[in-house]
This record gives structure tokens, C-alpha cells and sequence, in this order.
């Protein structure tokens, strides 16, 4: 039988530290012993533990990795920005589909599919109305394409069967460009078949387009990004993050301080689940659906969302102090999916 790693084998394994030294040499190594498939999620031993007994692991090479969650949290890509003769902002961007290895956690590389080398790739912000130039390059060795969701004609889809820019191969190149609407909370991925595989290397990011005139002001922006990582490629996911890395804001925590307003881009596009969630500790937080409405939906401390599915959460806290947020599918939490907001005074 073939050697597959699975997350029972991480959990096994323990901490990080036998990973770190270890590295990958020894899940070629691991003992599966047990029947392969759905089942192999289930957890039946306890999850390594850090020193605050959290769930987790430690840090990976964020150098070479070349991205790191934290500045993806801030970065909002509003393209280089000029007008058009009818009056029009024109947004340009340029993104180049690679390969490219990531250390997702310690010890652990995932070969990748990437825009622009990170995952998840560019968060591309344009106000309703804005029109998008994007000059997509194909610098990787399988066919590519950019599926925006929003409205656009057929032709800049990005799903093969539409012309030119339904399928990308490798060297080349294609221009998607539409205007930005409808206002709301986006998101954009590959559209090559097998899908499911495409996205799930890496292939996906954010757009948001900003109603005319805004959103009310708050104090902080940031984006979220919920994807998970197959290493194995048998189609069941062994670690969970946000923003690319699993446990990176349990191990770096997000720091907000005290009555802030804090509005998040949370997007799942995550694959092989049916469903993710987000749950704030201590608190809750006001949701807007796709964020199409500038009226919230609920006041709420948990959501869940399909793939694809998005919304914004607006909050801020009373207190100071550590709290969590994470998936309320808690197996996902303990295999990555788990965050720290660090309240100050
Ligand atoms: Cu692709």
C-alpha cells in the first residue's frame, strides 16, 4: 500500500519540535497501519500541544517563503491607478501564475501553484465602477487560468471554452479586463479542470470592490482568507489556515487594542470540506453577507460558509486581554485553523 500521510500521522507525530528536526524525511517513514481515506480524519489522539497547551506548532521559514501572513492581512493591492479618457479609474495589475514549495509548518513542504508566489495571491481592491486591467502571465508548467466572480462578460470568465482567456498555457499570457461590480466582497481563482486540485495548490485570492463613496470608516481593515492543504493529494485535507499558513496567528497574534473598530474580509475557499467557520471569542460581531448590503444581516459570534461563500464582520472589544478566534468545525482549529487577537489598552 502506498505511504500517505495523513492527519492522524501528524497528531502521532506530536509537536513541532520532532518536526522541525525531523523534517519531512520522517513521514516517509510514518507508520500507516490504518485504512486509508474519509475515516483518517478522525481524531483519536490528543493534537500537539505548545507551551500554553494551545493546539500547534512552531514557525516556519517565512523568508523563504517569500510571504507572511501577517503583512497579507493589511495588503490591499489597489493596482496602478490612472484615468481613462470617458473619466473612468483604470486599475491595473500584473500577476504571474509559478510553482513555487512552501513550508506550510514546520518541516512540511507543499509544492505549490501560486499568484505572485504567496497564498493566498494579491488582494485586489477597486471601488464599484473602477475599471480592471489585469495582465495575466503564465510562468508555470500547467495550463492557468483567472476566474473572477462579479459581473463580466463571457470572454473574460476564465473558464475554459470561453476564447483566449478561458485557459492560459504555460509562457502565455492574457488580459482579463472588466468593470468592478457589483460592490461587495469577491474572490478570484483558477478555473483549469481538475478544479478541485487547481485551487487547492494555491490558486486563489481576494476582490474587493468598495461601494461608491465607501463603507463607514473604521479603524482597522484587514483580510481573511480560509483555505486548507492536502499534502498528500488524496483528496482529504490535512492542515487548515488562514492567510496561507496553519496556526500563524496563534503563534503570532493579531494586535488590536481596546474599543477599535475592526472590519474583516473573510473568504472561504476552502476544498474537500463542505463547510468552514468563523468563531470570535468574548465578542460578537456584526456580518454582512458577500457584503453587497451595507446593512448587516446578524449579530452574531459564529458563521459558517460553503465554498466561495464571503462576508464581512465588523466588531470591536471591551476588554483587554487574548482572545481566540478559529473555526467552530474545531478539528479544523486543532489541525491549524486557530488565531489569537491580542487586545491592548
Ligand atoms: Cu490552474
Amino acid at each position: 500500500m502506498k505511504n500517505k500521510f495523513t492527519r492522524r500521522d501528524f497528531l502521532k507525530i506530536g509537536g513541532a519540535g520532532l518536526l522541525t528536526a525531523a523534517g519531512t524525511a520522517a513521514l516517509s517513514s510514518v507508520n500507516t497501519n490504518h485504512n486509508p481515506g474519509r475515516n483518517n480524519h478522525l481524531i483519536q489522539t490528543p493534537a500537539p500541544m505548545d507551551h500554553d497547551g494551545l493546539p500547534g506548532t512552531g514557525d516556519v521559514d517565512y523568508e523563504r517563503n517569500g510571504f507572511n501572513p501577517s503583512d497579507i492581512l493589511y495588503d490591499f493591492d489597489y493596482g496602478k491607478v490612472s484615468t481613462l479618457p470617458n473619466g473612468q479609474t483604470l486599475r491595473e495589475y500584473e500577476i504571474v501564475a509559478v510553482n513555487k514549495t512552501f513550508e506550510i509548518v514546520p518541516g512540511i513542504d507543499f509544492p505549490a501553484w501560486s499568484y505572485n508566489g504567496r497564498i493566498p495571491g494579491p488582494t485586489i481592491r477597486a471601488t464599484e465602477g473602477d475599471r480592471i486591467r489585469i495582465r495575466f502571465i503564465n510562468g508555470s508548467d500547467h495550463p492557468h487560468s483567472m476566474h473572477f466572480h462579479g459581473f463580466h462578460p463571457a470572454t473574460m470568465d476564465g473558464v475554459p471554452g470561453t476564447g483566449p482567456g478561458g485557459m492560459v498555457n504555460p509562457a502565455g499570457e492574457f488580459y482579463y479586463e472588466f468593470d468592478a461590480e457589483p460592490f461587495g466582497l469577491h474572490l478570484y481563482h483558477c478555473h483549469i479542470f481538475p478544479l478541485a486540485r487547481h485551487i487547492a495548490k494555491g490558486l486563489y485570492g481576494t476582490f474587493i470592490v468598495d461601494p461608491k463613496g465607501g463603507r463607514p470608516p473604521v479603524d482597522r481593515e484587514m483580510v481573511m482568507v480560509m483555505s486548507g492543504f492536502d499534502i498528500d493529494f488524496d483528496d482529504t485535507n490535512d492542515f487548515y489556515a488562514v492567510n496561507g499558513i496553519p496556526f500563524h496567528y496563534q503563534n503570532h497574534p493579531i494586535q488590536i487594542k481596546v474599543g477599535e473598530t475592526v472590519r474583516i474580509y473573510l473568504v472561504n475557499i476552502l476544498e474537500f470540506d463542505l463547510l468552514n467557520s468563523f468563531h470570535l471569542h468574548a465578542n460578537f460581531f456584526h456580518y454582512y453577507p458577500t457584503g453587497t448590503s451595507l446593512t448587516p444581516a446578524e449579530f452574531t459570534d459564529t458563521i459558517i460558509q460553503g465554498q466561495a461563500q464571503r462576508g464581512i464582520l465588523e466588531f470591536s472589544y471591551k476588554y483587554p486581554g487574548m482572545y481566540m478566534f478559529h473555526a467552530h468545525v474545531t478539528e479544523f482549529a486543532e489541525l491549524g485553523w486557530n488565531g489569537m487577537f491580542e487586545v491592548l489598552l
